[in-house]
Parts: C-alpha cells; sequence; structure tokens
C-alpha cells in the first residue's frame, strides 16, 4: 500500500521516493492527513524508536528529517489551501538550544491552512528574539514548540522574560512538542497547549474566543 511505502521511505531517509509518493498519493485521492499520520509522522515515530535502540544515529535521524520535509514541501499546498481570511496572528519557533522543527513547521501549515497569519522564528529562538518579534509583529499568540527534555524548561524561562519585559498581557502563549504536556504547561502558567498540529488550530481558535 502507497502509505505502507510511504513510512518505508521516510525510515530510509530517501527524499526523492517520499515526494514521489506523497504526489502519487494525492492524485490517488489519498487524504493528506491519512498521508501525514500514517505514512510520514509514522516513519518518524519509527526513525525515533531505531534511534533509541542504537540502530539509527544522528546523521540517519538527520536524513528521515530531511526526507518528511521533502514530503512536507508536497503537502503543504493541500494543508494551507482552505482559508484566506486572517483569524489572528502567530509568532511560531522552537525554543532556545533546540533544533528539531518537523513539527513546528507542521503546527504552522496547518495554522496557516486554518487562516492564521504565521510569522514563524525557525528553531533555537531565545527569549529575547520572541519579545523582539512580539513588539515588532504585535501576534494574538505566541507558540512554543520544544523536542527536548533538556529545552522543556526554556519555554518556563521565555514566559518569565515575556513578564519581565511587560509583554506577557498582549499575547496568549500556546505551547506543545513531544515531551510537553498539559500539566507542564499549567504548571508555567502558558494559556494553551496541543498534543498534535490539528489540535494546536483547535486550541488557538479557543485562546481567541476565550
Ligand atoms: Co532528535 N531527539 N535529537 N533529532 N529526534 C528526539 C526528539 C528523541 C525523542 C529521539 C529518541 O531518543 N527517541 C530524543 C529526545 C529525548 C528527550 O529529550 N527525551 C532526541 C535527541 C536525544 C536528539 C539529540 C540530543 C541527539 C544527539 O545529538 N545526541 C539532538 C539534539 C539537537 C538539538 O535540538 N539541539 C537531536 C537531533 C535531531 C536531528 C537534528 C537529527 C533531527 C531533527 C531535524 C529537524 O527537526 N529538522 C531529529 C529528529 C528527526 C528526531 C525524531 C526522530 C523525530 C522528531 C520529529 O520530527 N517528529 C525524534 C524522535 C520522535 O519524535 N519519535 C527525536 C515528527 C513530528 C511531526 O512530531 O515534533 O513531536 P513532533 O511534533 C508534533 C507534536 O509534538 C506537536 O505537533 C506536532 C505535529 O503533530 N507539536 C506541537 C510540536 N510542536 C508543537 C507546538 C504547539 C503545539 C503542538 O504549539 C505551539
Amino acid at each position: 500500500m502507497i502509505i505502507d511505502d510511504i513510512k518505508q521511505a521516510v525510515i530510509e531517509g530517501d527524499a526523492t521516493e517520499v515526494k514521489k509518493l506523497v504526489a502519487l498519493a494525492l492524485e490517488q485521492q489519498v487524504p493528506a492527513e491519512e498521508i501525514l499520520k500514517n505514512g510520514m509522522i509514522s516513519g518518524m515515530g519509527e526513525v525515533g524508536r531505531l534511534f533509541e535502540e542504537g540502530e539509527y544515529f544522528v546523521p540517519e535521524m538527520l536524513i528521515a528529517a530531511r526526507a518528511m520535509q521533502g514530503g512536507l514541501g508536497i503537502l503543504r499546498p493541500v494543508l494551507v489551501e482552505q482559508d484566506v481570511k486572517s483569524a489572528g496572528k502567530v509568532v511560531l519557533g522552537t525554543v532556545k538550544g533546540d533544533l528539531h522543527d518537523i513539527g513546528k513547521n507542521l503546527v504552522g501549515m496547518m495554522l496557516e491552512g486554518a487562516g492564521f497569519q504565521i510569522v514563524d522564528l525557525g528553531t533555537d529562538v531565545s527569549p529575547e528574539k520572541f519579545i523582539e518579534a512580539i513588539r515588532e509583529h504585535q501576534p494574538d499568540i505566541v507558540g512554543m514548540s520544544a523536542l527536548l527534555t533538556t529545552t522543556m524548561p526554556n519555554m518556563d524561562k521565555t514566559i518569565k522574560a515575556f513578564n519581565e519585559a511587560g509583554v506577557r498581557q498582549s499575547v496568549k502563549v500556546m505551547v506543545g512538542g513531544a515531551p510537553v504536556t498539559k500539566k507542564y504547561a499549567g504548571e508555567i502558567g502558558a494559556d494553551g497547549f496541543a498534543p498534535d498540529a490539528n489540535q494546536a488550530t483547535a486550541e488557538a481558535k479557543k485562546l481567541l474566543v476565550g
């Protein structure tokens, strides 16, 4: 099945094959969500497992990540095509010390698809850079992503820096990423949390209402 082939191509880090198969799956009317969830994200889960077991090393993870980004590039127009009017502005970034950006990019794409305007600050974003972006772009929401247990505390530090800089009240803060939990989000005083990109969209909408 094409979904299994996409998953396998991500695991093998074959970017050309991933791009080709994702395009083919879309042509065959396979829903984008299924390609994403059961093909690409599932493949990355397996890559993580292989890394944990010592079968894969950082280069293999990196190559798989490139393959996934390639596939996301093909899916992007489908994921973001829906709305045109702006539902709100979101400044998005992966916290300081953290270079993982696939999940953050996916959250950005889904938010864009739901009509949000995205200002993506990239990875390894310091509290100062977030604050600068708040002052420059005046977003409704600041979204922070972290994939490492060692960088997750930088979300807390960033929120504290927002308080000190006097910008905390002007934005809602949403956090997410594999090690982040709803409980942790509450502990650090974030306004919202989402476990995945789909729910990030629903959470962002909720934050702007309530
Ligand atoms: Co890294 N890495 N990595 N890695 N890597 C993990 C995260 C790890 C779990 C692997 C493992 O051991 N099983 C482990 C972390 C362990 C821990 O902290 N508990 C790990 C490690 C240890 C490391 C290094 C330290 C390895 C080393 O150097 N020894 C190193 C750190 C570098 C750094 O950041 N400073 C490192 C490096 C890398 C690469 C650069 C090689 C590469 C990243 C490339 C890139 O992103 N451009 C990489 C990869 C690919 C992974 C895995 C395999 C895949 C991550 C991913 O993209 N998942 C990962 C293992 C795994 O997750 N199974 C692993 C797919 C993505 C769609 O999911 O990012 O979870 P995710 O995003 C989801 C949700 O979390 C949520 O929605 C997304 C979509 O549904 N979400 C949000 C994310 N952000 C959100 C924000 C929101 C809301 C929801 O609101 C704002």
